[in-house]
Parts: C-alpha cells; sequence; structure tokens
C-alpha cells in the first residue's frame, strides 16, 4: 500500500474530541484508520513573508506537518479567495462573492506555498490527495515542479451549474486547473454532472463511456463519492449515559416536552433563520404544539472576519429572541440558542435525547450532522428526520422527511408531522436510514476514492 498524504487548508488537531467542520470530521476519522501524512495550514498568522518549512508533529499513526502563513495570506487566500469568492461561489450565492485581483493573487500566492513545503515531504511512489476548494490550483503547483505522483482531490462543498460558475473571473483557469488531478471526487450526482456539462461546453472535453473525461491526452476520473462518518463511534457514543443530558432529558420528560435539534457551524448556508421562522410557524399553526416542544439550536462561530458571517449572527439573534418574547412563557423557552461549540460525545447525546433533527441548508455538499443524527437513534424510540432537498445528503436518505429549506410552511408542516408520526413508521425509516449510513460510512468513502486514485477504477466499472 502506497504512503498516503492528505492536504486540506488546516490540519485537525486528532487529540481532541471536539471539532466543529464535516471536513476535519471526516478526514480525522479515515485518516486514523490508514495512517500517512497530513499536511495544512497550522491556523496561524505571521507578520512576515518567506517560504516557511513544514513543522511535523506525529499522533498515532498520522504525521503531521503544518505551516504558517502571512497575515496578507489570511487576508487574500483564506478570507477573500476562498470564503469571500468560492464558497458563496460554489453554494450558488453569487449575490455575496466579492471579487478581488489581489484574492485571486493571494490564493495563487499560497497554493505555491503549499507546493513548496509539501515537496519536502513527499517521497517517489506516495499518492496525493487534495481537498477542498482552497487547493484548486495545488495540483498544477505540483505538476509545474515536476511531481510525477497520482493526485486526487475531493470537494466537500457543491459544484455549482456553469452559467454560476461562468460569472466569477478567471473561471475557466479554475477548471482547467481541476483538470491537473487524476481523481476528481464529488459529494453527489448533480455536483458531478455540473463539472460534466462545463468541460463539455467550455473546454470542449469529451466524456466517455466509463465517465472519465478526456482533455487533449490527459484523461480524468470525475466520481462521485459521498462522505460518511464513522457510524459505530457515533453510536459508542450516543449509547454511553451522559450525566448533564440525562438530567435535562429526564427534567423534559416529567414535563411532557420533545426537543428539536439543530447542529451547525454558524454559515448563511446553512439556512438556519427560515428554520427558526419555521420553528415559530409550527407553534402558530398549531397551537397545542406549544409548551410541549422547544427547538435548541447549537451554532458553532465561523470566518467572523466575514462581514456576512457577522450579518448571519445578528440576525439569528435577533429572531431567537422575538420568537422567544412572542411565545415564552414563565417556564417554557421556545427556543435556546447556543452560540458555541460542543464536546462530540455531548453532542451525539444531544442528538439520541431529541424527537427531530431538523437539518434545513439552502445548499450543502453533504451534511454530516444529519447522518450524525440518525446514528446516534435509539431502534427502541427513534427520532426523525426532517431534512432539506438541497443538502448532498438528500440524494441517499430519501427516508427522511424532505422538505424545502425556502418554504416556511413546507417545514412547519413536516415539523408536525415527524413530532405526532407514529413509532412503527419512524421504527421503519430509521431502520433504511441506517442502514444506507452504515453502507455508506467513512471507511467506504475513503476506499473507493482510493480505488479511483490507486488503481484507476472508474465507479462505472467497478
Ligand atoms: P460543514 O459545512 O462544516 O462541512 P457538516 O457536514 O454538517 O458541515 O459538518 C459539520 C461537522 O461539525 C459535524 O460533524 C458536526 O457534528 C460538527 N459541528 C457542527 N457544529 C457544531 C457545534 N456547534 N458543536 C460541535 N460540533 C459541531 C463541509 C461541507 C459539508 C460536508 C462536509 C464533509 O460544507 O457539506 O458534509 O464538509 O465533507
Amino acid at each position: 500500500m502506497n504512503r498516503l498524504v492528505v492536504v486540506s487548508n488546516r490540519v485537525a488537531d486528532l487529540t481532541k474530541g471536539a471539532q466543529a467542520g464535516g471536513l476535519a470530521v471526516g478526514l480525522a476519522d479515515s485518516l486514523r484508520e490508514r495512517g500517512g501524512v497530513w499536511m495544512g495550514w497550522d491556523g496561524q498568522s505571521l507578520k512576515y513573508e518567506e517560504q516557511p518549512e513544514p513543522r511535523i508533529r506525529k499522533a498515532g499513526e498520522v504525521t503531521q506537518a503544518t505551516i504558517p502563513l502571512t497575515d496578507q495570506d489570511y487576508a487574500e487566500y483564506y478570507l477573500g479567495f476562498a470564503n469571500s469568492v468560492l464558497w458563496p461561489l460554489f453554494h450558488y450565492r453569487l449575490d455575496l462573492v466579492e471579487y478581488k485581483t489581489a484574492f485571486l493573487e493571494g490564493y495563487r500566492r499560497v497554493n505555491a506555498k503549499f507546493a513548496n513545503a509539501l515537496l519536502s515531504v513527499l517521497r517517489p511512489d506516495d499518492v496525493i490527495w487534495i481537498h477542498d476548494y482552497h487547493l484548486i490550483p495545488l495540483a498544477a503547483e505540483l505538476r509545474q515542479r515536476g511531481c510525477k505522483q497520482r493526485i486526487g482531490f475531493f470537494l466537500h462543498i457543491p459544484f455549482p451549474p456553469p452559467e454560476i460558475l461562468a460569472a466569477v473571473p478567471r473561471h475557466r483557469w479554475l477548471v482547467e486547473c481541476l483538470m491537473e488531478f487524476d481523481v476528481i471526487g464529488f459529494q453527489t450526482l448533480t455536483d458531478r454532472g455540473n463539472l460534466q456539462h462545463y468541460v463539455e461546453d467550455h473546454l470542449g472535453c469529451e466524456i466517455q463511456e466509463d465517465g472519465r473525461i478526456k482533455l487533449g491526452e490527459r484523461e480524468v476520473i470525475a466520481g462521485c463519492y459521498p462522505i460518511g462518518i464513522d457510524v459505530e463511534s457515533f453510536v459508542e457514543m450516543a449509547e454511553k449515559p451522559n450525566d448533564e443530558v440525562q438530567i435535562e432529558t429526564h427534567r423534559r420528560d416529567i414535563l411532557g416536552r420533545r426537543q428539536i435539534i439543530g447542529v451547525d457551524r454558524l454559515d448563511y448556508t446553512k439556512g438556519l433563520p427560515d428554520r427558526l421562522r419555521a420553528f415559530a410557524r409550527l407553534l402558530e399553526l398549531y397551537p397545542e404544539m406549544r409548551k410541549s416542544v422547544a427547538l435548541m439550536q447549537i451554532a458553532t462561530p465561523t470566518r467572523e472576519e466575514v462581514e456576512a458571517y457577522v450579518d448571519i449572527r445578528k440576525e439569528l439573534e435577533a429572531l431567537s429572541g422575538e420568537i422567544n418574547g412572542r411565545f415564552a412563557d414563565f417556564n417554557w423557552t421556545p427556543v435556546r440558542y447556543i452560540h458555541g461549540t460542543v464536546p462530540r460525545d455531548a453532542l451525539a447525546a444531544l442528538y439520541r435525547a431529541s424527537q427531530v433533527g431538523f437539518v434545513t441548508p439552502l445548499r450543502d455538499g453533504m451534511n454530516l450532522v444529519a447522518k450524525e443524527y440518525v446514528a446516534a437513534q435509539s431502534m427502541d424510540n427513534p427520532g426523525v428526520l426532517v431534512l432539506s432537498k438541497f443538502a448532498g445528503a438528500a440524494e441517499d436518505l430519501h427516508e427522511a422527511l424532505i422538505v424545502n429549506p425556502y418554504d416556511v410552511d413546507d417545514m412547519a408542516r413536516n415539523l408536525c408531522r415527524a413530532l405526532t408520526m407514529p413509532m412503527e413508521e419512524r421504527q421503519e425509516r430509521q431502520k433504511a436510514l441506517m442502514q444506507r449510513i452504515r453502507e455508506r460510512d467513512a471507511r467506504h468513502w475513503l476506499n473507493t476514492f482510493m480505488s479511483a486514485l490507486e488503481k484507476g477504477e472508474t465507479q462505472e466499472t467497478t
């Protein structure tokens, strides 16, 4: 087996339990098992400019190699091109794209830095797996430096349709950079189809019968590899008693109250304002639900230097205050809004103690929270997943109640349906969902991607 070298913008701390962010969670689960090297930014900025040497640390079977970035890199590459251009663009939010030439320059500069740093750790028989929108030009940078290893790319977020992508300057260059990888992995068939349409229309590529994209002499595999979770370890965490959650659940049981749970990074793509409005609509449409159900929304802060994130935080705080002001009673608070990160074991216990998992992104690559919620349920008395049709997870999790996250009434009706669903139906749905997330877990994701990267297998041939 070749040594696996993973590269992503940030490297997660593998010794820590709490990680908010799907990429960190998914990769940590997969790498712990196979071992290898994980390279990325150390999360700290510096004032001076020079090519940094990677800092090497061992964490079990994984060698972590990290580099610092400068303040300018952080502003132009991370906050700029990655999170003010590519993130909104790839989530179909052209209204939030803020393009500047300096952002693009910073993006190219940092990808070149990553390439230089990576060269110092690479061995000839390594396979390289690069992650996410921050590092699209990295394969091209590595190839320019003579790198011959096989290089794969996985996009954790959606890939937009050509007409949206074409709105950003240098879109053709971005896709040409993608074509330097040997394998490009997407979360869903929709995302893969969007790339195929783009390369046919704009680059004149041919899509072969086995799914390979042919560009001149080059052949690139573009596949769909939906990311999964480490189901068994999540089940184990959810089954372990957690004192604080148990006390709280007991109190709710005595009062005959149910809980709807939402857990997200605080991001405008996650559909949080309309989620809160849908909960308020539930209380309006079904007054019998008042005092008998509460929404717990846990939202971990991210990218707070980007204006759109400041706005969404303010909007949410105002909305939860408004709903509580309107409906709360002296012994019932309808919305419990927690602005922070919860340890993973407590999170698992909270999912299990909640009758509804409410996951309503406006657009999401996959959404691991949906899978975690399913994994945490007990078969004796499972809760119901209410899931946005625009989450990648909806391509797979058909037995959830699928909703339109822009339609507040639709979400409210489905919340009511979830809260009143008979046990038998809940169990049937849970059984099917559990089977699906077990079949497509973190290991399956890693193995199918690695078969393409190491053996050149396309999904059409497997
Ligand atoms: P994210 O946008 O971060 O991931 P998601 O897939 O839901 O979204 O993963 C979030 C992870 O962080 C989950 O494991 C969740 O438990 C954890 N988390 C979130 N908020 C938390 C909180 N407040 N406290 C503790 N933990 C919290 C990106 C893409 C997704 C894609 C993943 C993986 O945007 O679409 O599913 O990568 O590819």
